[in-house]
């Protein structure tokens, strides 16, 4: 089932490796066509667009775009007690994680009188996508909330799409499963809208004339600052083309899981793994990296089975015989950590000997599941860590959602006379290099030096 790459023998520099290992072709570009109109609808004629575009995408017209407090509550009710447990202990986990992320201020004093204060400051209204297509995702409200509430973030709306068959009761809102995490986390300003018009909804704001009036006048979906969360290439294209008017945390792609594994680890936990992330998407990539012939044809065997008696057979087949899913054949770990690196997963789990110190090791990873008792399905739900990662090889340069994200670092500058004095002269020198002399002037007309050399 999953095909297989033969890196034995060879020395290949990073650019070579990341040619030959298997990766998902997703192509954003191409969906721009599709969204571009989407987005200009959505921002000329606003609640009317996105009730029009639910019906065409989602196949509901929603009654209210705004989710009604008295909806909010009955998701609440309808909550299964195990699944608002299981909620609130990832709740509890993120955030334990996440507080230890909060950012200081911190003040450099540079000279006497002159000092450069780094202030963080959380964004002040966030927009946060939660994907609602193939799978209904709670607990990434999970992941986006808690970091933004953490972060300070004072004003938060949600959007998910409409459910037209899975919502039993509350259809034509997002799934109840998610309003009630939304409710658990004490975010009330939810939308029934998906894909590139939510992003669109939230770039640009608009009047909702689906809600009840307030004082006589239409409540309003005011625009974000930034817009986090996961989503399909819609979702994705809509983030790159808003981009600039809204901060985005990153275009995610499909899903992505490599494992680097020694002679030692149970072919039947990798499978395992391997098996669960391609559940998320025909297009998502799980990767077996080894030194072991034995573990590889194991694993093969075991995915097989998996792969036919799992409940989502047919797209865990279509993720795992896709060219983006394989078997890496290394001649050792060292080998094996270089392929890893050059290909930077979402998600990277490590079981070999000693886990943690090869897992050390890595550099480019989204996040790390250190040795046989740290899946990536416990990260995806209850580790505490966050479960919105970079994917496509961003990993190289990019992390996953945290408190930072919502933070933005204010540089305050504070010089006195004498602090200016003392380094003026050097302001006008580089002034002057750049052919700016008025840079210069705006320091000697406070110094009085002289200008020029
Ligand atoms: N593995 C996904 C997150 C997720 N898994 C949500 C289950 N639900 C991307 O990190
Ligand atoms: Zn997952």
């Amino acid at each position: 089932m999953l095909s297989t790459t033969d890196l034995r023998g060879t020395d290949l520099s990073v650019t070579e490796l990341r040619a030959a290992l298997p990766r998902a072709e997703y192509d954003v570009e191409a969906a721009l066509h599709a969204v571009t109109p989407i987005v200009a609808d959505v921002a000329e004629r606003g609640a009317e667009a996105l009730l029009e575009l639910a019906e065409r995408f989602d196949g509901v017209r929603p009654q209210r775009l705004r989710v009604p407090a008295e909806v909010m509550q009955r998701a609440l009710e309808l909550l299964d007690p195990d699944v608002r447990r299981a909620l609130e202990v990832s709740i509890e986990r993120a955030r334990l994680v996440h507080a230890d992320q909060v950012r200081t201020d911190t003040t450099t004093q540079v000279s006497p009188g002159g000092t450069v204060t780094e202030r963080w400051v959380p964004v002040d209204r966030v927009g946060l996508y939660v994907p609602g297509g193939l799978a209904v995702y709670p607990s990434s409200v999970v992941m986006n909330v808690v970091p933004a509430q953490i972060a300070g973030v004072s004003s938060l709306a949600v959007a998910s799409p409409p459910q037209r068959d899975n919502a039993g009761e509350l259809a034509g809102y997002p799934h109840p499963t998610i309003l009630a995490a939304c409710a658990l986390l004490g975010v009330d300003e939810v939308y029934a809208t998906g894909g590139a018009q939510a992003v669109a909804a939230f770039a640009h704001g608009f009047d909702d004339t689906t809600a009840e009036p307030v004082d006589g006048r239409v409540p309003r979906c005011e625009p974000v600052s930034l817009v986090t969360g996961p989503g399909n290439v819609y979702v994705a294209a809509a983030k790159r083309l808003l981009k600039g008017l809204i901060g985005i945390d990153s275009e995610a792609g499909p899903t992505e899981i490599a494992v680097l594994a020694d002679a030692g680890a149970d072919p039947e936990h990798v499978a395992a793994d391997l098996v669960s992330q391609a559940e998320h998407d025909p297009l998502a990539a799980s990767v077996l990296v080894t030194d072991s012939t034995e573990l590889a044809a194991a694993v093969e065997e075991a995915v097989t089975r998996r792969a036919l008696a799992t409940k989502h057979s047919e797209r865990v087949q279509t993720a795992l015989t896709g060219p983006q899913s394989g078997v890496v054949l290394v001649d050792d770990l060292d080998a094996g950590l270089a392929v890893v690196n050059a290909y930077g997963a979402e998600h990277l789990e490590i079981i070999t000997a000693d886990s943690p110190a090869v897992a050390a090791r890595v550099r480019n990873a989204g996040a790390v599941f250190v040795g046989t008792y740290s899946p990536v399905s416990l990260g995806d739900y209850a580790a505490g860590s966050n479960h919105v990662l970079p994917t496509g090889g961003c990993a190289c340069h990019s992390s996953g959602l945290s408190v930072q994200s919502f933070l933005r670092g204010i540089h305050v500058i504070h010089y006195d006379e004498q602090a200016l004095t003392e380094v003026g002269q050097h302001v006008v020198t580089l002034a002057e290099a750049e052919d700016l002399p008025a840079h210069g002037e705006a320091v000697t007309a406070r110094t009085g030096q002289t200008v020029g050399r």
